[in-house]
């Protein structure tokens, strides 16, 4: 309550730097990290892309369990489960109404099972939150390529969105070939995202240009070492139209709207599950890797795990999961902070907002550039990391800034980088020194911090 109050009071001493994020979107760059799931026909017929043709009674996992799913996702440290529930081979993984190409047709519990169902179930009770993938693109329905098909489309989102409770994310892939008639859609998004959002209001809706989280423009998991939260879409649009990779990979200095990065990037080298792909899982370090330049690079971080034809994860991708969230908090356990103190300047006096690793308290600077951070330890010390925060519920600032570590004679720049915002984690060369400089050499306002610390992350 205190902190609330604190938090107003100094809320009103900050101008914002628009555009700002919304509190959907605030909650949704917290998660960080979070699994994908690929499954359908594709995980049986061993494809990537299925055709829309397949006998819907492929579909037919001996061991369905989505609980171990939401159970390893949890262990993990991911914050929810993002699930096809819809492919472009457009069969549903619930039994949906208005298809014939659904679970309903399947093997699987005789017909009677819904996947999204289960899953839904599972999330609430292991506790993680669940987003639903619903492929615009449908190579089985027989009215894709016709205006009937936006229709039919609505009708398909709201049974998802209005029976199984509430998801955090709705997944809106660029793909869109030609339907089972040889014709294409015309996507009617106003219509998609409007019925959306009235269903399920608190969602934030992912696409190539949002309208809330953007695709980083690659599947590698890797968002710009520039990453500005911000994106100009007038005259864009999702699949073909969609701005240049490298413009969604470091969004707009510029922008005029909050549409923050999502790298989707997959634990194998495909989506679905293939067993000849059992040895080419990434190992903890690689996810590691791309955690920092994901999350570190201040987006999010959306990991596929396919589960096999049993319908549960491989024990290889849960061994790889569990090890990557060791190195995780093995590199972060102890934040070297704790034995320093940050001043600006030549102040004398402590900033202790900036390491009480709270989300409520801040340091603003009382310039716009060359803002200068010194930290000085108790003690030489080890160090190799160095994570800041900016306060981006008051827009995105910084531009760019270096760190400098003292040798005992003089301060050498050990990294130079561009944006912050939610998260920058900095890994340089291992330094020993009693003294770091941080200088934010440019920023759009005066930069307001949320928290510094610094870590020894071994070999990373
Ligand atoms: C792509 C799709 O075509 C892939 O099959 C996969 O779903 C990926 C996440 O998005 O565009």
């Amino acid at each position: 309550m205190l902190c609330l109050m604190v938090l107003q009071a100094n809320a009103q001493s900050v101008m914002p730097t628009t555009p700002l994020p919304t509190k959907e979107q605030l909650q949704w760059h917290e998660k960080e990290f979070y699994l994908f799931v690929h499954f359908g026909p594709n995980t049986f017929t061993d494809k990537e892309w299925g055709d829309g043709k397949e006998d819907p009674s492929v579909f037919n996992p001996t061991a369905l369990d989505c609980e171990q799913w939401a159970r390893i996702a949890k262990q993990a440290g991911a914050k929810g489960i993002i699930l096809t529930a819809k492919h472009h081979d457009g069969f549903s993984l619930w039994p949906s109404k208005y298809s014939t190409h659904t679970v309903r047709e399947s093997k699987w519990m005789d017909g009677q099972g819904d996947v999204v169902k289960a899953l839904s179930e599972a999330c609430k009770k292991i506790g993680i939150e669940m987003g639903v993938y619903i492929s615009p693109w449908d190579r089985n329905h027989p009215a894709y390529g016709t205006p009937a098909y936006n229709d039919i489309y609505i009708s398909t989102m709201k049974e998802l969105l209005t029976q199984y409770g509430k998801f955090f994310e709705l997944w809106w892939d660029g793909a869109n070939g030609e339907g089972p008639n040889g014709k294409k859609q015309v996507y009617d998004f106003h219509r998609f995202q409007d019925s959306a959002l009235k269903w399920q209001p608190q969602l934030v809706i992912f696409s190539d240009i949002g309208p809330h989280i953007r695709w980083c423009g690659n599947e590698n998991g890797f968002i710009g070492n520039t990453n500005w939260n911000l994106l100009d879409t007038a005259g864009f649009q999702r699949g073909h139209g969609a701005p240049p990779t490298d413009t969604l990979n470091q969004g707009n200095h510029w922008g005029k709207n909050w549409i923050p990065a999502e790298a989707d990037v997959s634990i194998r080298p495909g989506w679905f599950y293939h067993a000849k792909e059992d040895e080419k899982v990434k190992s903890p370090e690689t996810l590691f890797n791309l955690y920092l330049r994901s999350v570190g690079n201040g987006g999010n971080l959306l990991l596929n795990v396919p589960p096999d034809r049993t319908g549960r994860f491989n024990a290889v991708d849960s061994a790889a999961l569990v090890g990557f969230r060791k190195l995780r908090e093995v590199a972060f356990a102890n934040d070297l902070m704790k034995k320093a103190k940050v001043y600006a300047g030549s102040s004398t006096k402590p900033i202790v907002s900036l390491t009480d690793n709270s989300d409520q308290t801040w340091w603003r600077s009382s310039q716009k550039e060359n803002t200068q951070l010194i930290i000085r330890f108790d003690q030489r010390t080890k160090l190799n990391t160095v994570v800041l925060q900016e306060m981006i519920a008051y827009g995105q600032r910084v531009e760019d800034f270096t760190i400098e570590a003292h040798d005992g004679k003089d301060y050498h720049t050990v990294f130079t980088g561009t944006t912050i915002g939610r998260k920058k984690i900095a890994v340089f060369d291992m330094q020993e020194t009693k003294l770091l400089r941080i200088t934010i050499t440019h920023s759009k306002a005066a930069p307001v911090m949320k928290n510094l610390a610094v870590y020894f992350t071994g070999k990373h």
